[in-house]
């Protein structure tokens, strides 16, 4: 509230009370003024404009009632720490929520230094909310083919050995890289080698469950992380995604392991938390599917081949 000076036991109340409404009538941002049991006695027009409630369906009421159930700690926090601003979602009239920026300052009797209620300013932040949620997935998110990035890779990598090696489960990685990718950009340009790889990525997500993520891992190399999967089900994705980039059949001309259309090779690697097992970082598990990767490479491209790792149950 910097700028609006507000004495609650000033003699000419009646003109302090019309400057104060006129300061807020024609703010953006809503201003309210609550008793100190936080029932609003006033609320600016704007109220309407950014919640759907009528000033006077407002007042009379406590500010609780328009806040979030989830979110009332944080109106608590405001309210132990005067002047900070908090994010916290309100209920709009029609159900809705909308994330405000409130900030609550305390009004003292300027002869006793009681305090006497508060004002509140609430700003809405939808927009500034949704682009920075838009930012937090781009920076996640790898531009060529819309899969996670390196960096989403490694972290839900970590946080999914953590839980495999604490709940002593399993989990499965996949590594993927496409077959003799060098000579068909050679051959069709590298434009079309990205379209490819868009549309490899493309086949990819199509088989994958909720819980699986994959990500492109390199160039021309994407990595599927299947939380809780042993060695048979990742076989069983691994094949999945073989067939689906097969069923593409995008042509590459003198390529016979694809039988003149695109292939890849996958590496499927499982690691199983046991007490005794000696592995205990997840790059142990990324070795073994890039092994596991090189064998089917070996073996004749456009194929699926396994590596098992025993990981440290607990570390
Ligand atoms: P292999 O079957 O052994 O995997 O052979 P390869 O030619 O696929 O393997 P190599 O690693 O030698 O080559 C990978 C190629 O992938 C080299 C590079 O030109 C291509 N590549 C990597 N990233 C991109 C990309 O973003 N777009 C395109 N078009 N090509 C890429
Ligand atoms: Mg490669
Ligand atoms: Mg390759």
């Amino acid at each position: 509230m910097s700028g609006i000076t507000y004495q609650v036991d000033n003699p000419v109340c009646g003109n302090n009370e019309i400057n104060f409404q006129l300061l807020t009538e024609y703010s953006v941002d809503i201003i309210c003024r609550a008793r100190m049991d936080r029932v609003l006695d006033y609320v600016s027009p704007a109220s309407f404009q950014i919640l759907g409630w009528k000033p006077e369906e407002m007042t009379g009421r406590p500010v609780e009632d328009f806040i979030l159930d989830e979110d009332l700690p944080v109106l608590a926090e405001a309210i132990a720490h005067q002047g900070r601003s908090v994010l916290l979602r309100m209920l709009k009239r029609d159900g809705s929520t909308v994330w405000m920026e409130n900030r609550a300052s305390l009004v003292s009797d300027s002869a006793t230094g009681e305090p006497r209620q508060w004002v509140v300013t609430m700003r809405d932040v939808t927009e500034r909310k949704a682009l920075e949620k838009q930012l937090s997935e781009l920076a996640l998110t790898d531009g060529l083919t819309g899969l996670a990035n390196r960096r989403a890779f490694d972290e839900a990598l970590e946080r999914e050995w953590n839980l495999t090696l604490r709940e002593g489960s399993q989990i499965s990685l996949l590594l993927l890289d496409i077959d003799h990718f060098k000579e068909f950009n050679d051959q069709y340009g590298h434009q079309v080698g990205d379209d490819c790889l868009r549309a490899v990525a493309a086949a990819v997500r199509g088989v994958l469950r909720t819980s699986d993520i994959a990500a492109r891992y390199g160039g021309e190399e994407i990595a599927t992380i299947l939380p809780s999967t042993d060695i048979a089900g990742a076989v069983e994705v691994a094949e999945k995604m073989r067939r689906a980039i097969d069923a593409l059949r995008l042509p590459q001309e003198g390529h016979p392991e694809g039988r003149g259309y695109v292939s890849a090779s996958i590496g499927a690697a499982t690691a199983l938390a046991r007490q005794g097992g000696t592995m205990s970082t997840p790059e142990s598990l990324l070795l073994a599917a890039d092994t596991a990767m090189y064998k089917a490479k070996n073996g004749g491209r456009n194929r699926v081949a396994t590596a098992l790792v025993v990981a440290a149950m607990g570390g």
